[in-house]
Parts: structure tokens; C-alpha cells; sequence
């Protein structure tokens, strides 16, 4: 309770502007969470270091200003000493107003200041050498720069800062990079119209199965009259439009009077509801799908032929004529985001969308639900939103997270994601990582005990109890109001590490020794008699998500969970346990998810020192391991055929704290699954996907999506 009230202080003190406190130290080791939590104005005197041991409290100060200091609004340093501020220091910031730099320091690192959209000024020390890549990109409010030097300004430095329009200069002039200050300014903007070269090999990702230059005359866009499509395909004749008007010279009226036109049209005789074929040349632009999903994916690929090699936006007069085949190689590729830990922004998680399906992903995962929060709106259970949607802290971010999605804003969701072709899926966890269901219904867990939101990360002991008939109940109408909001053929139920110890708290509950009674459990061990248990529960809500929702139930596999009903999808999440989910899958005819925590868990730092720097001990996974992912895992033809459901990243989100950082996670690695989703094995070349990744990246930032660039240096 104490825990609480204090914790309502730090939101309340947040929000409110003449409340806080000043800090005056040396470091921040020794300042206790709490106070840093409310401290608004914040003087550091002493030593900076740009790296720390791993831990699971504290890092360098760099990143408890960034991740613990959540009042934040004024940091001066001008008596610290650093070498640098580092890579990601005060990454989205939201509220840090403004910075007062050490002396001395050699350069800012890449996205150091990324969308800190408070900040409207700041002077750059003469000791400067260099601004790394995106390192005040977004910073929405800066209007005024003071260079004391001239350091090498990298790309997209002060990209997508509309109001930046002092600029002062002291010494001789800074070396900006041409792309520096794109979305910005216009006067740098002339050097960039130099660069519209046209790049000679096209960089698609993920890698379409054929790729051929055509040996016939370009397409000119202007010469193009017009879109023709099918009527089924009006929303893809619209988003192709939007994309020739806001990057080539198409008017939609040839000006020379030629017949070209561009075509879209669906084309059953395609092997895949998901293939395409793309042909362009002078005579104009056809795409034909397998399905309108088709079509999009190939309007998708043309997107990509319009980057050029800086990914700048530059109107395009041409495109070199081309002959494209592609097809899926996998049917499901998803991305799980987890609003539950952080809450995700409605729009954030909207702008999520298009940006997937740039990628051909076709589905979004929602874990919606989680000890530390309830996310969803649900009619007949109105206290989940009221008393369990503000995750108080994580670990050692006392920062609170408020949040729910409303049913209309899901349906709307749901809406934007047809238009996308990327299907919504929702999550309900059971019988585990639900503490915030129980408390907000104590009735749900066993003996009913009243249960706090879980403010650390980890596995709670709390389970749902198979025992009280509430359980049962309250599982299925939640699953009704699921399922009249996301029509999506899928339900995730969770599933995951509620094994033991948690599912020992089953085996003193008088409740769940009746059931065992009532059906006839016939005693082994508590162990095997309480997976039994667990077994009962999801064969009931399976059966009837099944039978009277009509609906694919799916889950995140366990060792223990031995049969897996007929016609589910498990997912195989566990590091090292791939083949075991396989075999699982093979043996009870079901389908399987490839989703390994060794190339999947895009919540792990890509490199030693990325974010999330401080963790519960995650290790690292890079961009080469996330791309090695087989997707067939060594099987054979068959089994891709018949078992391979598809391949998933997750972005579990106990230590990523803004939806900036979301991106940040899930970009270049991301790509990389897109392609180990989508394109023939014998297309897949590593040196190749790192070519062809730049250009991505670029655009990517230039429209001001934060990437992991970590492994670039
Ligand atoms: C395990 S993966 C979990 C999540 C955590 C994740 C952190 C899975 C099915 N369960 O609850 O957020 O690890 O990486």
C-alpha cells in the first residue's frame, strides 16, 4: 500500500510543473530510485562514463537519466566531465526541456537526443569533432543550434526538426552530410538534388524469388495514364496512387499523350494468394496477385524500387525496366508487440502497421494482458481498464505506464490493418502471467487473495484458478468480446511458464483438489496432477474458442504440455528448445510457429551496450542471427509444407520504455526476418541482405523511425 502511495506521488509529481526536486551530485550511483524519480532539475558534477559492467540496476548515468530520471525537464553538465555522450543517451526524452553540455567533450553519438521533442536549443561544445547519425532526428521543437566548432555532422543528424531555423555558426563551417538536415530545412536541401542517382541493382527486402532487368526501354512515369485495376482492388489502386504522386513525376494524365497505363489485377492462375508477378517498361506498370494481398505485396516492391541508395524521397522520372515473381515462402510472417509492459500509444501503434507490411509481414500479435497490466477494454468486465491499466513501475524505472485500447479504437485497428493486408491478433494470457486480471477480480486466482500489479519483470506465482467456476466464466466472455472485436481466425491463449513453481500454489487450493476430484485425477505426483489441471482448463476454453467461436486457438509452447489439440498452432519461443517444439508439433498434427528466442527476441540488445543496456540479464542477439534463421529448421520439404505455420519476432517490453524505442528494437532486425519469412533459401546471402539494408535504413530514418544502429560502427 505504502509502495503504492509513494508511486502515485512520482506520477502525480510528473505531470504536475511546479513540483519536484533539484538534484546537485557528483554521480547518480548513490541517489536513491525515488529521488531520481521526481527530480526535475538535475546538476551533475562528476566523471561520465560512456560504458558500464552489465547489471541489472543502475548502468552508467547516461542511461538512469534516460530511464529513471522520468521527471526530467532541465540536466546541466557544464562541470561533468565525459569523453562523449554516448550512442542513445537521452533517447526519447519527451520531456527533457533543456541540456547544458559538458566542455571538453569529442562527439555526439547516433540518435544521443533522438526525439527529446522539448529541447528548442542547444549549444555544441568547440570540442566536437562529430555528430553521429540521427542524433537530434525528431527533436520536433529545436529552433536553434549553436556550433562553438566544426564537427563532421553525420546523416539525419537534425533530420525531421520542422521549427530548426537558427542555425549559428562560430568557427569555420560545420561538415554536414548532405542528408543531415532532411524534413528539416531547404537551404541544405540543393546538394541533395545532386544525389538522385538512379541505383543500378534494386535492394528489395525481403529478396523477391526472381529479379530480372528487362532489356527494354525505361518507364516513364510521366507518361503514365492513369491506374487501372480490378473492382476488388480499389484500396490497392488507391495506395499506389498515393505512392507514384508523392515520389515520381506521375500526374495520373500523360502529358505526351502515349497510352501507358499502370495496371493492377488479380490473377487466380498465381501458385500463392500471396504471389505476384511485376512487369514495367515503357509501355507501363503491371502487378497481378494471387489475391488483393498479392497485388499489395507487389505494390509494396515497387515502393522499394523507388528508394534510391540514400532512401531519400526524391521524385522519381524513372524506373529501369524490370520483370519480378515472388511468393511467400512461409504463410504467416508477424511481428508480437507487448502494450502490456508498455503501454503503446494508439497511434504508435497504428503507424506500426504500414511500416510491417512495407516488409510483406502480414500479421500483428497483441499481448494485451500480463501480470503488470490489463489493456483492453472489456464491456462486462469494467474494472480490468479501471483498476489494472496503469503499470506503476518496471524494476528500476519508477516511471508509471497508463493505458488501454478501447473496443471502437480496436475495431478501427482492425480496419487499418485489412487495408494493409496485416491481420490483428489477439492475446489472452492463461492460466499464468494474468496477475492483473486478478486484481482487478481476486475471485479469478486461488482463495481469492487480493494480488498488487506486478511492478518487476519475471514470473509470478499468481495463477488463475482452474478450481473456481468464476475462472471458466470470466475466460470465455472475455473470449466473446475478443472475438466480436478482431475476426481474425486466431486467438493466442498464452500458455507460457506457468509450470513450476508457480503451478505448485495449485496443490494446497481446495478448490483445485475438488476439481481434481471431481475429475478424476487419479493421484501421480502434484506436479503431473497440476499440469493435468492445466490441461482440463485449456482443453475447456479451446473447445469452446473452437466450437462456438470458430476460431484457431494458439499458444506458446511448454516441455510439459504433452498433447496439443488437434488443429492449434504452438509457438516455439524457448532458446534451444526448437526442435522439441517441432517434434511436439509433428507428433499431435499440429502447426508450428517459428519464433526461437535465439533469433527472434527483438527485446534482446542487438550488440554488447545497446539498449535495453540494463536488463534482466537478456543476452544479445545480432542482426547475422536473427538472418541465419532457417525457417524449415532442417526439415524436410513436408514439413514445410505441412507443419511450418510461419516465423515471428517478439518485442517483450518490460525494458523498452517509449514507442521510439519499439522501432529501435525491432529495426534492422526486423528485415532480417522478413526475409527469413518470405524468400527462397537459394535468394538468402547475408553480405547481399547488408547491401541491400542501407537504403532501408536510410529512409527509415529519414522519415524519423529510430533504428538500432549499433552494430554499424
Ligand atoms: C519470456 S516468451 C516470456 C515473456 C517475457 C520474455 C522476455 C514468453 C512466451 N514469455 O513473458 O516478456 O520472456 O524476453
Amino acid at each position: 500500500m505504502k509502495k503504492y502511495f509513494f508511486l502515485l506521488l512520482i506520477y502525480i509529481s510528473a505531470l504536475l510543473p511546479s513540483s519536484g526536486q533539484s538534484l546537485n551530485v557528483a554521480n547518480l550511483h548513490d541517489v536513491a530510485l525515488e529521488e531520481m524519480a521526481v527530480a526535475r532539475d538535475i546538476k551533475l558534477t562528476g566523471k561520465l562514463e560512456a560504458h558500464a559492467p552489465w547489471s541489472k540496476r543502475g548502468g552508467t548515468d547516461w542511461r538512469q537519466l534516460r530511464d529513471c530520471c522520468c521527471a526530467l525537464r532541465h540536466l546541466d553538465l557544464s562541470q561533468a566531465t565525459a569523453e562523449c555522450v554516448p550512442a542513445n543517451a537521452l533517447h526519447s526524452r519527451h520531456h527533457l526541456q533543456s541540456i547544458v553540455l559538458p566542455q571538453g567533450i569529442k562527439e555526439i553519438g547516433s540518435q544521443a537526443f533522438f526525439s527529446c521533442d522539448s529541447i528548442e536549443e542547444i549549444i555544441i561544445p568547440a570540442s566536437v569533432e562529430k555528430i553521429g547519425q540521427s542524433a537530434f532526428n525528431l527533436c520536433r521543437r529545436l529552433r536553434k543550434v549553436v556550433f562553438e566548432g566544426a564537427p563532421k555532422v553525420e546523416d539525419f543528424a537534425f533530420a525531421n526538426c520542422p521549427l530548426l531555423q537558427d542555425i549559428v555558426v562560430k568557427d569555420s563551417r560545420p561538415k554536414f552530410s548532405v542528408l543531415a538536415f532532411i524534413g528539416t530545412r531547404s537551404i541544405y536541401e540543393e546538394d541533395l538534388m545532386a544525389l538522385d542517382t538512379l541505383s543500378s541493382s534494386p535492394n528489395i527486402i525481403p529478396q523477391p524469388a526472381v529479379v530480372r532487368r528487362a532489356n527494354r526501354l525505361p518507364l516513364d512515369w510521366a507518361d503514365l495514364n492513369g491506374i487501372k485495376a480490378d473492382k476488388a482492388l480499389s484500396n490497392e489502386k488507391r495506395i499506389l496512387e498515393a505512392i507514384l504522386r508523392e515520389s515520381t513525376e506521375y500526374s495520373g494524365h500523360s502529358l505526351a499523350g502515349t497510352k501507358g497505363v499502370a495496371s493492377l489485377s488479380i490473377d487466380p492462375s498465381l501458385s500463392d494468394p500471396e504471389a505476384y508477378v511485376l512487369d514495367a517498361d515503357m509501355a507501363g506498370l503491371n502487378i497481378r496477385g494471387g489475391s488483393a494481398a498479392g497485388v499489395y505485396w507487389g505494390i509494396m516492391t515497387l515502393r522499394q524500387l523507388l528508394l534510391d541508395s540514400n532512401g531519400s524521397s526524391t521524385r522519381r522520372y524513372t524506373l529501369a525496366a524490370i520483370h519480378i515473381e515472388d511468393q511467400p515462402r512461409t504463410h504467416i510472417r508477424e511481428i508480437m508487440v507487448d502494450p502490456a509492459r508498455t503501454f503503446i500509444p494508439f497511434d504508435d501503434l497504428k503507424a506500426l502497421v504500414p511500416l510491417l507490411a512495407q516488409y510483406k509481414f502480414n500479421a500483428l500479435h497483441l499481448h494485451l494482458s500480463d501480470d503488470q497490466a490489463w489493456r483492453m477494454e472489456v464491456k462486462k468486465y469494467p474494472l480490468l481498464t479501471e483498476v489494472s491499466s496503469v503499470r506503476p513501475a518496471m524494476d528500476d524505472m519508477l516511471t508509471p505506464s497508463p493505458g488501454y485500447y478501447t473496443q471502437k479504437q480496436m475495431k478501427e485497428l482492425v480496419a487499418w490493418g485489412e487495408q494493409h493486408h496485416v491481420m490483428i491478433i489477439p492475446e489472452l494470457e492463461m492460466p499464468g502471467h494474468e496477475v492483473a486480471a486478478v486484481h482487478a477480480y481476486p475471485q479469478l486466482t486461488c482463495g481469492g487473495k487480493e494480488t498488487p500489479l506486478r511492478t518487476i519483470c519475471g514470473v509470478s506465482n499468481e495463477l488463475l484458478c482452474p478450481g473456481s467456476a468464476f475462472t471458466l466464466q470470466f475466460l470465455k466472455d472475455v473470449l466473446k468480446e475478443y472475438a466480436d472485436v478482431f475476426p481474425c481466425p486466431y486467438v493466442h491463449l498464452g500458455g507460457d511458464e506457468a509450470g513450476q513453481p508457480p503451478l505448485g500454489s495449485w496443490t494446497e487450493c481446495p478448490d483445485c483438489q475438488a476439481l481434481k476430484t471431481r475429475l478424476g485425477i487419479s493421484p501421480v505426483n502434484n506436479r503431473a496432477d497440476n499440469w493435468r489441471l492445466q490441461k482440463y482448463l485449456f482443453d475447456e476454453v479451446i473447445t469452446y474458442l473452437r466450437d462456438d467461436l470458430g476460431k484457431t486457438p494458439m499458444y506458446w509452447y511448454e516441455p510439459d504440455f504433452k498433447e496439443i489439440q488437434p488443429g492449434s498452432v504452438t509457438f516455439a519461443w524457448r532458446g534451444g528448445q526448437t526442435d522439441a517444439a517441432i517434434d511436439s508439433a509433428l507428433k499431435n498434427k499440429v502447426k508450428v510457429m517459428l519464433c526461437p528466442g535465439d533469433h527472434c527476441y527483438f527485446d534482446y540488445p542487438m550488440a554488447p551496450g545497446d539498449m535495453p543496456e540494463v536488463n534482466w540479464g537478456m543476452p544479445t542477439l545480432s542482426l547475422k542471427k536473427t538472418y541465419a534463421l532457417d525457417p524449415a529448421f532442417g526439415r524436410d520439404a513436408q514439413f514445410e509444407k505441412e507443419t511450418l505455420f510461419g516465423v515471428a519476432g517478439t518485442l517483450w517490453s518490460e525494458s523498452i520504455n517509449t514507442p521510439e524505442r519499439i522501432t529501435y528494437q525491432l529495426f534492422p532486425r526486423g528485415l532480417a526476418l522478413a526475409e527469413a519469412g518470405w524468400s527462397p533459401a537459394d535468394r538468402r546471402n547475408y553480405d547481399d541482405f547488408l547491401r541491400r539494408l542501407r537504403p532501408h535504413l536510410n529512409d527509415l530514418q529519414r522519415r524519423g523511425i529510430s533504428v538500432s544502429l549499433a552494430e554499424e560502427k
